[in-house]
C-alpha cells in the first residue's frame, strides 16, 4: 500500500550541513523536499536531491553476490550469510577474533551504523581502522591545543563575528548552507576572506583573498601570532593559556623572511591581512579539511589556533575557531559497543601493513565505505584485498570495492529506513527519519544484516531491537527540544564561551618541506556535484579528470590547456587527465578534483600525526597523453 504522507528524514551524507528532508513516494517515483524545521535547510542541494532518483535507481544492488569462479553470482540470504558465517567462525578458531576487520568510513552518517561492531564485541574483538581519512589530523591538532576539539555555534558566527577568515575552507561547494549567515555578517558591515592556494567559488565569493602555498597556513599563522605579540594580542589571553612564556619565546624566535618564503605570502599581503583581522574584529576563523591534509596537518591547526587566540578567541563570542564536532555527540553512551580486543592500524596505512600482522586477517567485513576509491594509495587497496582470504562489502550500489570482493550485501538506503537518528559536525540540530518507500529488491538494512550474521553464529544478539533502543532513548532525551516535524535542537554549548580550559599554544614548527625537483604536488579537492566518491550519477562529470596547473608548470612538462596527459605517481599509479591551466596557483603544484576512479592511485599510503591521510603529500609527474 502507497503512503502519500509526507515523511520527514535527513541526508546522510558525510556534509557539515546535515539537512533536513521532507520525502514522499507515490508507488512510482521518490520526491524531496527541505524540511525547513531545520532552520540551516533553506534548500536541497543537487547533490542531495538525487537520493529521490538513487532511491529506485537500476544501478542498485538487490541481491546479495557471491564470487564463484571469478565472477559474482546472485545468491540468497541464506546462502550468503551462511558463507560469511563459516568464513568467520573458521577464522577465529584458528586465530582468534583479531583475524577478523571491519572497516567503516563516511558513506551514512547515520546513528545506527555505530551499532555495527557490537557483532565484535560478542566474538570478543577485532581489528580496525585508527585515525579516519578526514578530519583527523587536524582535529588532533585542535584537541592538542585545546583539550577538545572546539565547538563553534552557527549562531555565535551569524550573530557576533563581523569577519569570517576560511583558512581554505571552500564553503560555497562543500557547505554551502552556511552562506546565508555569512550574508548575516556582511549586512552588519562585517567581511567575508579566504586563504587559499587557488581561485574557487568561495574565493570569488569572500570580500578578498590571498594565495598561500600548500601546507603554508601555519608559517603565516605563526608570522602574524609574532607581529601581534609585538604590536599588542588581544587583552587577557595570557590567562586563558598554560605556557604563554614559552609559546611567546617560541613565536618570537622564529625567522619571519623564512616563515613568509613557507607560506608564500608577501610581507605586503601578510600585514595587508593582519589589517584586516584588527579592522573586522571578531574574526571566525574557519579551517578546511583541505589544509590539515598535510603530513604536519596538526601543526598547520595548532598555530590557527594560537593566531585565534591571540586575537580574542576566549575573550567573546565571534573570535573562535570553527572547524568539525562529533556529529555522533548524543549517541546514548550505554548502548555503544564495548569490545575487548580492537586491535588498531592506520586508516591510510593498514594495506602496506597487512604481511607482517600476526594474528593475520582473515576475514574483511566494509561497511560505508570505499577504500579502493577514497583511501590513498587504491593500488595498494586493491591488492590488500585481493590477498585477504576472505572478503564483504555491504554497500546499495556495486562501488569500486564491492567489486573486489568475494561476498557483496545489498543493503537499503536510509530513505527504506525507520527511527534512526543523523546529527551534524556543523549546527546542534538532530533529526529523526521515517521510511519512505519499501526496501528495493531483497536489500536489508545493515542492523538486519548483522542481526542474521550474530544469529548464524549462535550469538544472542538483535541490532534491530538495539537500534530501537536508541530511538527511545534519543526521544526521551533531557538534552532534545523538538522544534517541528522530526527536528529536534540540542543547547549544545560553545566551546570558547563556555569551556573553561586552559589551551597549550605551540613551541615547535614543523620540518621544513622539501619540495621535489621536477615532479608537481598533487593536491586534491573535493567539489560541488558529488560528495566524496559517490560520483556514479552526479551531472556534468568530465570524462577526464581535469587537472589544473600553472602555465608555467604546464609548459614545463611540454603541456598546454585542453591537453591529454598522464599523470605518474612517484612509486607507482597513473591516470589520464586533461590539462587544465590556471594561473591563480602557485607554482610546483597542481589540483584535481578527487572522487573519481584512479585518482588516488596517485596519492601515497602515509599516516600524519593523529592517524589522518596526508592525501596532499603525493607527487606527480606528467607526460603527453
Ligand atoms: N584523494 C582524495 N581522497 C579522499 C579525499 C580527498 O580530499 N582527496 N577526501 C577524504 C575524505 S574527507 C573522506 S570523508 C573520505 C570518504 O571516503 P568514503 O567514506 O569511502 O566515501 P563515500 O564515497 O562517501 O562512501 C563510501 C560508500 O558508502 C556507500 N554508502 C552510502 N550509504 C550507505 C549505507 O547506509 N550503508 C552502507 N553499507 N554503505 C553506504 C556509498 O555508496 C559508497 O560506496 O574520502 C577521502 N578520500
Ligand atoms: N559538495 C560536496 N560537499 C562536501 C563534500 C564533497 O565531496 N562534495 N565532502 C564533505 C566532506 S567528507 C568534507 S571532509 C568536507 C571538505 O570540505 P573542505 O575542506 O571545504 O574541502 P576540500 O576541497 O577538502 O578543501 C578545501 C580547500 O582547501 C584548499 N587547500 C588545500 N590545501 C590547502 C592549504 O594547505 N591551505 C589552504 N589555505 N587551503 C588549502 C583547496 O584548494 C580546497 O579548495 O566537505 C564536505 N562537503
Ligand atoms: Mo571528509
Amino acid at each position: 500500500m502507497t503512503d502519500m504522507r509526507r515523511k520527514t528524514t535527513a541526508c546522510p551524507y558525510d556534509c557539515p550541513d546535515a539537512c533536513a528532508m521532507k520525502g514522499m513516494f507515490d508507488g512510482a517515483s521518490v520526491t524531496l523536499e527541505p524540511n525547513r524545521d531545520l532552520p540551516y535547510t533553506t534548500f536541497l542541494c543537487g547533490k542531495g536531491l538525487r537520493w529521490a532518483s538513487r532511491a529506485t535507481s537500476s544501478e542498485r544492488l538487490t541481491t546479495p553476490m557471491l564470487r564463484r569462479e571469478g565472477a559474482l553470482v546472485p545468491v540468497s540470504w541464506d546462502e550468503a550469510v551462511d558463507v560469511w558465517a563459516e568464513k568467520v567462525r573458521s577464522a577465529v578458531s584458528r586465530h582468534g577474533p583479531l583475524s577478523l576487520m571491519h572497516l567503516s568510513s563516511a558513506g551514512s552518517l547515520y546513528f545506527s551504523k555505530l551499532l555495527l561492531p557490537h557483532l565484535f564485541a560478542a566474538l570478543g574483538g577485532y581489528t580496525t581502522k585508527k585515525g579516519n581519512l578526514c578530519s583527523s589530523a587536524g582535529s588532533f591538532g585542535l584537541a592538542e591545543s585545546f583539550g577538545e576539539v572546539p565547538v563553534t555555534r552557527p549562531e555565535s558566527l551569524s550573530d557576533h563575528a563581523r569577519g569570517v577568515l576560511f583558512w581554505g575552507r571552500n564553503a560555497l561547494e562543500t557547505h554551502a548552507h552556511v552562506v546565508p549567515l555569512l550574508q548575516r555578517v556582511r549586512g552588519r558591515g562585517g567581511e567575508i576572506a579566504s586563504l587559499e592556494i587557488r581561485e574557487t567559488p568561495t574565493t570569488r565569493f569572500a570580500d578578498r583573498w590571498w594565495r598561500v602555498n600548500p601546507g603554508g597556513d601555519w608559517a603565516l599563522a605563526a608570522w602574524l601570532c609574532a607581529r601581534l605579540l609585538e604590536e599588542g594580542a588581544s587583552d587577557g589571553w595570557r590567562e586563558r593559556v598554560e605556557n604563554p612564556e614559552e609559546f611567546e619565546r617560541t613565536a618570537r624566535s622564529l625567522d619571519g623572511a623564512f616563515l613568509l618564503r613557507t607560506a608564500g605570502v608577501s610581507a605586503e599581503c601578510a600585514s595587508e591581512l593582519l589589517e584586516w583581522l584588527m579592522r573586522f574584529a571578531p574574526v571566525t576563523h574557519y579551517a578546511a579539511f583541505g589544509a590539515q591534509r598535510y603530513l604536519h596537518g596538526d601543526a598547520q591547526f595548532r598555530w590557527i589556533g594560537a593566531l585565534a587566540v591571540l586575537l580574542g578567541a576566549f575573550s567573546g563570542p565571534g573570535a573562535g575557531l570553527a572547524f568539525s564536532k562529533d556529529e555522533m555527540a548524543l549517541f546514548p553512551f550505554a548502548l555503544l559497543p564495548k569490545v575487548a580486543y580492537v586491535r588498531r592500524l592506520p586508516v591510510a596505512t593498514w594495506p602496506v601493513e597487512l604481511e607482517s600482522l600476526d594474528p593475520p586477517v582473515e576475514a574483511l567485513s566494509i561497511s560505508g565505505a570505499n577504500p579502493v576509491r577514497q583511501s590513498p594509495g587504491s593500488d595498494f587497496v586493491r591488492e590488500a584485498l585481493r590477498k585477504i582470504p576472505f572478503t564483504v562489502c555491504i554497500d546499495f550500489v556495486l562501488s569500486d570495492t564491492a567489486k573486489e570482493c568475494d561476498l557483496v550485501l545489498p543493503t537499503t538506503t536510509f530513505l527504506e529506513e525507520e527511527g534512526d537518528w543523523k546529527g551534524s559536525y556543523w549546527h546542534n540540530y538532530v533529526v529523526r527519519s521515517e521510511r519512505i518507500l519499501p526496501p528495493r529488491g531483497e536489500s536489508l538494512e545493515e542492523t538486519e544484516i548483522f542481526t542474521r550474521l550474530a544469529r548464524r553464529l549462535g550469538l544472542p544478539l538483535d541490532l534491530t531491537e538495539m537500534k530501537r533502543e536508541v530511538d527511545r532513548a534519543m526521544l526521551a532525551s533531557p538534552l532534545l527540544e523538538r522544534v517541528g516535524e522530526g527536528v529536534f535542537r540540542w543547547d549544545e554549548p560553545d566551546y570558547w564561551c563556555a569551556s573553561q580550559r586552559k589551551a597549550a599554544l605551540p613551541v615547535s614548527v614543523p620540518e621544513a618541506a622539501e619540495g621535489r625537483e621536477g615532479a608537481l604536488r598533487l593536491v586534491t579537492v573535493h567539489r560541488k556535484e558529488y560528495i566524496n566518491g559517490q560520483s556514479w550519477d552526479a551531472p556534468s562529470v568530465e570524462a577526464l579528470p581535469p587537472l589544473s596547473v600553472h602555465p608555467l608548470d604546464a609548459a614545463f612538462f611540454d603541456l598546454k590547456e585542453g591537453d591529454e596527459a598522464v599523470a605518474r605517481g612517484r612509486r607507482r599509479g597513473a591516470l589520464r587527465v586533461v590539462v587544465r591551466e590556471d594561473a591563480s596557483l602557485g607554482r610546483g603544484y597542481c589540483v584535481l578534483p578527487q572522487g573519481t576512479e584512479g585518482v588516488n592511485s596517485l596519492t601515497e599510503p602515509l599516516a600524519s600525526p593523529g592517524f589522518g591521510a596526508p592525501f596532499a603529500e603525493s607527487w606527480i609527474t606528467l607526460g603527453k597523453g
